[in-house]
């Protein structure tokens, strides 16, 4: 199968640098997107994420005339679906956007067309995907009812590119590869080998969803786990991250790090997907989950309390006042979804005790939860105007403060990056 020309549907966190890398490989990629800005800003060879290295990727890409985005589908060998997946109501998966995407290019689908799914998903959604494209072109054959002899190939190939390391990952990273039959998984393996140096192993489509669902909720078990810890050694006045660094020294021991709590969009919502699909059984999964999601409210215990103690100590005339250090979910980048230092620093600010000030080096506008109600400084800025002191996020710039620097101020340092 030649795939000359690739469509890939979504152009965000994932899609655009898998559209650009593709078109590195000099294949003709029209990225898809219902954003109009992102699509006008892809076009100029500008790109409206950060993700490190991307944007010359994509200024090189669009330049060459490899790389196009637009609104509208057009014709490809090949549809790559890198879409969101949040939950709703009770943590259900919400398949809209999958569904919008799979109606967007139904119309332009021709005989022989490989449509992958990148998006992360929920057991069964390829399946659901087939059936809505099935639904729109009755005059073309799939999996579910043609077998391999289908007009068009279906596949689940979850994504699994760390942000921060996204260009590096996707080539490097070994790749699970779900086809809905044998020749589905075979040509989808084909457009991998296009760009992928990893392994390319083929499996079902069901347990490609499963396994992407699978290492998510390890990764966030893991961390619940070390969050735990941490409130247990704080009661017991313990360093919980010399606890953790000797407990690794054990050959089969590996405990991830606390943290103010888990965010982004994958490890704070893809175990859900699991919980909902088979709650009766997801017991650990489930309480992994709340484990983490009740952290940012134990941070936030701690906050107030160490702003009890600077006016009990009669040092502050004025409201307390805090510093948040770090809004973003995690180091080092300008993503604030699911950030449980947003979440903590909304939830200062609602408690209207306190003045609350914010350092963080990765954004140039507050977003909109905090607008008005919180001074976005610089970080030494931030530190003198302040009682408490929160380290939230461990970005390169707040590791050179040094602890001194800190005077006598109440310190709250959730990611351990000032342990003395
Ligand atoms: N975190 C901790 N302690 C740790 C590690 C992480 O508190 O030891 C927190 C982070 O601060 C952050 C959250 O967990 O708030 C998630 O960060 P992360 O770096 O673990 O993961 P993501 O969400 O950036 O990317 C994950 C990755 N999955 C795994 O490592 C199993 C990535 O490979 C996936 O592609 C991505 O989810 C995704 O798109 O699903």
């Amino acid at each position: 199968m030649e795939f000359n020309t690739i469509c890939v549907v979504g152009l965000g966190y994932i899609g655009l640098p898998t559209a650009a890398i593709i078109a590195s490989r000099k294949k003709h990629v029209i990225g898809l997107d219902v954003n109009a800005d992102a699509v006008a800003t892809i076009n100029q060879g500008k790109i409206h994420i950060y993700e490190p290295d991307l944007e010359s990727v994509v200024r090189m890409a669009v330049a060459d005339g490899y790389l196009k985005a637009t609104l509208v589908a057009e014709p490809a060998d090949a549809f790559l679906i890198a879409v969101p997946t949040p939950f709703k109501g009770d943590h259900e998966p919400d398949l809209r956007y999958i569904e919008s995407a799979a109606l967007s290019i139904a119309p332009v689908l021709q005989s022989g067309n490989l449509v992958i799914l990148e998006s992360t998903s929920p057991v069964g959604a390829t399946e659901a995907m087939a059936e809505w494209l099935a639904k729109e072109r009755p005059d073309l054959s799939f999996p579910a009812a043609a077998g391999d002899d289908s007009d068009i190939r279906i596949a689940h190939c979850p994504e699994r590119v760390l942000p921060g390391h996204v260009l590096r990952e996707l080539v490097t990273n070994d790749r699970v590869i779900g086809g809905l039959t044998a020749r589905c998984s075979e040509y989808a393996r084909e457009l991998y080998q296009i760009f992928v140096e990893g392994n390319c192993i083929v499996t079902s489509a069901r347990t490609a969803e499963m396994c992407k669902l699978t290492e998510n909720s390890f990764r966030d078990v893991n961390i619940a786990f070390a969050n735990e810890l941490s409130m247990i050694c704080s009661k017991l006045d313990i360093d919980v991250w010399e606890l953790i660094s000797l407990a690794n020294l054990h050959p089969r021991v590996n405990i991830l790090q606390p943290g103010p709590g888990v965010g982004g969009h994958c490890i704070a919502v893809d175990p859900w997907f699991i919980v909902a699909a088979s709650p009766n059984e997801s017991h650990l999964i489930r309480q992994a989950r709340e484990v983490n999601d009740r952290k940012p409210h134990w941070v936030l215990n701690e906050i107030q309390n160490a702003a009890n103690s600077v006016k009990l100590d009669g040092t502050a005339a004025h409201k307390p006042v805090v510093a948040c250090l770090g809004l973003t979910f995690k180091p080092d980048i300008d993503d604030l979804r699911e950030s449980p230092a947003l979440e903590i620093c909304k939830m200062l600010c609602d408690s209207n005790l306190l003045e609350v000030v914010v350092a963080e080096p990765n954004i140039t506008q507050l977003p909109d939860q905090l607008l008005g109600k919180v001074e976005l400084l610089s970080p030494s800025d931030a530190i003198e105007r302040a009682d408490v002191v929160v380290l939230l996020v461990d970005h390169r710039q707040f590791k050179d403060i040094s602890r001194t620097s800190l005077g006598d101020k109440k310190i709250i340092d959730t990611r351990g990056l000032w342990r003395r």
